[in-house]
């Protein structure tokens, strides 16, 4: 161990410790820009860029980044003392000199770790003249990237190249001309970015953002012509009172439902209907594959692969196509919901497929991008006309004025608003796969479950496995969560050893709870741990928490869709992948 004091404060760590971490254990906060670590996830960004946390060790001449400079013993640190300040600020007004001052128009003002620090310092002048530059790319389907408000903190290239996999994002070039971009500097859309939104999640300036939907939205909702119905994604009841000043895990289902009425709103339903509906399909897809090879068929393709996240779609189509025909077929829950919305629902208010538009509110920013794939329209319409994220949403509430804490509790509309626990845990990593064993047990045995909460499928580790028996039968089944997780459990298939029968895979740390759509989490897990929590919340409150048993489900199938996979449902609720 490793004796040392921080601000005249003793403290005694592990070998191995960096300063920043030290001082962070004991309260005292050093500040960064380029350093983001989420603790127990085993993501951390340090690569001492930035110099902001700097700080005096007595007898050495230099500053020591505190990020990347170890403990030793006898240390004795001044984090703020008068010198350390001045250089970071020196710092942060180089930075400041070559960054696009547009801070009033900017989409993360107020929002930006750049401009908080400024503030902090007190920085009121800058001293030097940098080149100004532009550099905006806005033609992907979810993502806008302004690289001259870039600062080089290589958070976004970590996310992209460590935790996802994906490889899309490297710093090219040198010195002022030093880009974060895909090769070539060719264009996101042109690349094999999956849109998971990851690197938008930790961009610490307004350089990665999500496109803006917020204007279309408020034409629609504005033109009488227009039924303008909404579904909300599990995960964003559990986040978005973060962004009115609420404690990180407050639910606020029932608030949210009464601000998109006060929008306008014309009905307010949930995607939690569709994934309770995602089940039945999924589920049964499940079972059929399942079924076949325990009657010996050897050919079936199993694991079978949870498909509801677009950016684990994208990622598998780009980096693994030969392994296409092992995910489920079954549409994502926003786009089933679209689906039925325009059918079903229009065919039952009377109302023309052109002149209802179906906005969600999605922690995604890859929703947007599954929106408009080309098989989710009919005759150029698309079953979900418009995807915001959270942060898009208490943005409108905003701007309409509402106060969104203030608000009583409503409820949804039918009949696309009532939905099970199970699909309320469809926004945690681990949930889907325990809303489909919560139906496929029942339906495969024929008993009834005796317990609900599958503890086992619960956590944030970043790949879990666990056995569940069904009656006799052990059903082995995987989690992942990020995208490099998900690459090692296809690498078992690939090679041809893979232990499961069943996989759940989301792209975003913490599944949908930790989506680039969220509320930022400036690095803090404790936020996603509390989102979490209450989603587990609100399943143990519903009345119903199994999909099968949704009373307007079984009316769905009744009125409309005959049984699941029937070939109407194979139509409006399935799909295909492409190379
Ligand atoms: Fe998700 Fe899903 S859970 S993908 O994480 O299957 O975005 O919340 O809406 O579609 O239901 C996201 C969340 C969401 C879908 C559902
Ligand atoms: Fe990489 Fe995901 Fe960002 Fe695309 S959206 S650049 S895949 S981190």
């Amino acid at each position: 161990m490793i004796n040392l004091t921080i601000d005249n404060k003793p403290i005694v760590v592990k070998k191995g410790t960096t300063i920043l971490d030290a001082a962070s254990s004991i309260g005292i906060d050093i500040p960064t820009l380029c350093h983001m670590k989420l603790h127990d996830m085993n993501i951390e960004n340090k690569p001492g860029g930035c110099r902001v946390c700097v700080v005096e060790v007595k007898g050495r001449r230099n500053l020591a980044p505190a990020c990347c400079t170890e403990a030793t013993e006898g240390m004795e640190i001044n984090s703020h003392s008068l010198r350390a300040v001045n250089a970071r600020r020196t710092v942060v007004e180089l930075i400041l000199s070559d960054h696009p001052a547009d801070c009033l128009v900017c989409a993360k003002s107020g929002n930006c770790d750049l401009q908080d620090l400024a503030q902090h310092l007190g920085i009121r002048e800058i001293h030097y003249q940098g080149s100004q530059s532009h550099y905006r790319e806005d033609t992907s389907p979810a993502i806008i990237r302004e690289m001259d408000k870039c600062i080089l903190c290589r958070r976004c290239e970590m996310m992209c190249n460590e935790v996802q996999t994906v490889g899309v994002l490297s710093t090219i070039n040198r010195g002022f001309h030093s880009v974060v971009s895909p090769a070539f500097e060719m264009n996101l859309d042109h690349s094999t970015c999956t849109y998971c939104g990851q690197c938008v999640a930790v961009c610490p300036t307004g350089a990665l953002t999500e496109v803006d939907h917020t204007g279309a939205v408020i034409r629609a909702l504005s033109d009488p012509t227009k039924t303008v119905v909404v579904q909300t994604a599990p995960a964003v009841r559990a986040a978005l009172g973060e962004e009115f000043g609420m404690e990180p895990g407050t639910l606020v289902t029932g608030k949210m439902a009464a601000a998109l009425r006060r929008l306008g709103f014309d009905y307010v339903f949930d995607t939690d209907f569709a994934a309770d509906l995602t089940i039945m399909e999924e589920g049964t897809e499940l079972l059929g594959r399942l079924n076949k090879y325990l009657a010996g068929d050897k050919q079936v393709k199993l694991p079978i692969l949870t498909s509801c996240c677009p950016a684990w779609v994208k990622f598998f189509e780009h980096q693994f196509p030969e392994l296409k025909d092992i995910p489920s077929t079954a549409r994502s829950p926003q786009q089933m919901f679209g689906a039925i919305a325009k059918t079903y629902f229009a065919d039952k208010m009377n109302i023309k497929r052109d002149d209802l538009v179906v906005v969600s509110i999605m922690p995604c920013v890859a929703k947007k991008y599954e929106s408009g794939r080309d098989e989710f329209a009919v005759n150029g319409n698309p079953d979900v006309d418009y995807a915001l994220t959270t942060r898009e949403l208490a943005h409108l509430i905003n701007l309409g004025n509402i106060d969104f804490k203030s608000l009583p509790n409503e409820e949804f509309d039918n009949p696309l608003g009532e939905s099970t626990g199970a699909g309320v845990i469809f926004g945690t990593t681990g949930g889907v796969i325990e809303a489909a064993v919560r139906t496929a047990y029942e339906v495969q045995t024929g008993k009834a479950l005796k317990r609900l909460d599958f503890e086992e499928l619960r956590g944030m580790e970043g790949l879990r496995k666990a056995t569940i028996d069904f009656d006799g039968t052990l059903i082995h089944i995987g989690i992942a969560h990020g995208l490099g997780n998900a690459r090692k459990l296809l690498e078992e298939i690939k090679a041809g050893h893979s232990e499961f029968h069943a996989i759940e895979i989301m792209s975003c740390p913490g599944g949908c709870i930790g989506g680039g759509g969220q509320p930022y989490h400036h690095g803090d897990v404790e936020i996603l741990k509390k989102r979490q929590r209450a989603i587990y919340a609100e399943d143990k409150n519903k009345v119903l928490r199994k999909s099968h048993e949704n009373p307007y489900i079984l009316k769905l199938y009744e009125e409309f869709l005959g049984e699941p996979l029937s070939e109407k449902a194979h139509h409006l609720l399935h799909t295909q992948y492409f190379d």
